[in-house]
């Protein structure tokens, strides 16, 4: 069972190859610090797109060796995704991380009919929390990407999630569909969905996972709450997967988790050709460190053909 973000380092092979990151806008201070301490660590081989002279000068401030890394110039940070997702798209680098662009500019790019990295399945944002009064990691999707998910679109937001939670040695998660309360309410179109995910999931057409739901928060995450509310439940109160309704309720549970219970996260968009590390600004460099490892976990379980889905 994993229980702390620093376990994921674990899962990488002894033997395994680095994969090459490349950051695009690298004149981003956090991700800068963070790339290079996973490129010192051996996790990753990385090349920078950017602002040669801000990104220089960070690194100078920050006392950072960047010299002997791969660098590729560009003067605009629109530039710079489109080159960092141009070098993935044609093979030469294995996963891409977002520096100091906007969610929504690298996005566009990632979606580009063209150059981007497509794979005809829906992309989706997948987040990873060490809570310290949870007993375990715990995932939590789609808080970045999807704005307003139809039923379909949380089938593969959720299938998305569970490919990676099974990549990572959890072969059953226990998967909980959120709503403001437990029981189906029609007026409630969040319990709608999560009543028919789980019987989808009964029937065997969700695979990989036990799911239940609608579950409000506190009965997914305590059994305490649970027992209390007389909820028979096979994922109450061990929750693997938390599925949200809908952006802004994932979103401001990232953050809540983030600021007020001072949280761990590691995220990445999954669905893509390869893993993508798309943290916000406002993420700390611990965050983007364990993404990075994270997101070469998943992109070595790849090349091994250890995901399904
Ligand atoms: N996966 C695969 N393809 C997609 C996805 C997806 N998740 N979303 C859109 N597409 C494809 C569509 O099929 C279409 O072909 C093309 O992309 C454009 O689709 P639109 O017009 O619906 O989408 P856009 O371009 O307006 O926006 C896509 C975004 C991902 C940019 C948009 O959904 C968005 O802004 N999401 C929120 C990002 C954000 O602000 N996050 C910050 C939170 S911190």
């Amino acid at each position: 069972m994993l229980t702390k973000l620093s376990q994921l380092r674990d899962l990488l092979d002894k033997s395994h190859k680095p994969k090459k990151l490349v950051l695009a806008a690298s004149e981003d201070a956090h991700s800068l610090n963070a790339v290079i301490n996973a490129a010192k660590q051996n996790i990753i081989r990385p090349v920078f797109v950017g602002d040669k002279e801000k990104t220089f000068g960070m690194a100078e401030i920050l006392n950072l060796d960047i010299g002997k890394y791969e660098f590729v110039e560009s003067s605009h940070p629109i530039d710079s995704i489109i080159i960092s997702v141009k070098m993935v798209h044609d093979g030469a680098a294995d996963v891409l991380m977002k520096g100091k662009v906007g969610t929504s500019d690298m996005l566009h790019a990632v979606l580009n009919k063209d150059y981007g990295l497509r794979t005809g399945k829906l992309l989706s944002h997948f987040a990873y929390f060490e809570v310290e009064n949870y007993h375990k990691l715990i995932a939590v999707t789609d808080v970045a990407m999807n704005i307003a998910p139809t039923l379909t679109e949380k089938i593969q937001i959720l299938n998305n999630a569970v490919m990676v939670l099974n990549s990572l040695g959890i072969a059953k998660p226990k998967v909980a569909v959120l709503g403001a309360i437990e029981k189906v309410n029609t007026d409630m179109d969040a319990t709608l969905d999560a009543a028919l995910l789980s019987k989808m999931n009964q029937r065997d057409q969700i695979l990989n996972c036990i799911v239940d739901g609608p579950l409000a928060f506190d009965n997914a995450v305590s059994l305490e709450s649970a027992k209390h509310k007389e909820i028979k439940s096979d994922v109450a109160g061990d929750t693997d997967l938390l599925l949200m309704p809908d952006i802004e309720v994932g979103n401001v549970l990232y953050k809540t988790l983030v600021f007020f219970a001072k949280a761990k996260v590691a995220s990445m968009i999954v669905g893509a050709s390869v893993p993508i590390v798309l943290t916000s600004r406002s993420d700390s460099e611990q965050a983007k460190f364990d993404s990075i490892v994270l997101a070469a976990v998943f992109a070595a379980n790849q090349e091994k053909g250890r995901i399904t889905g």
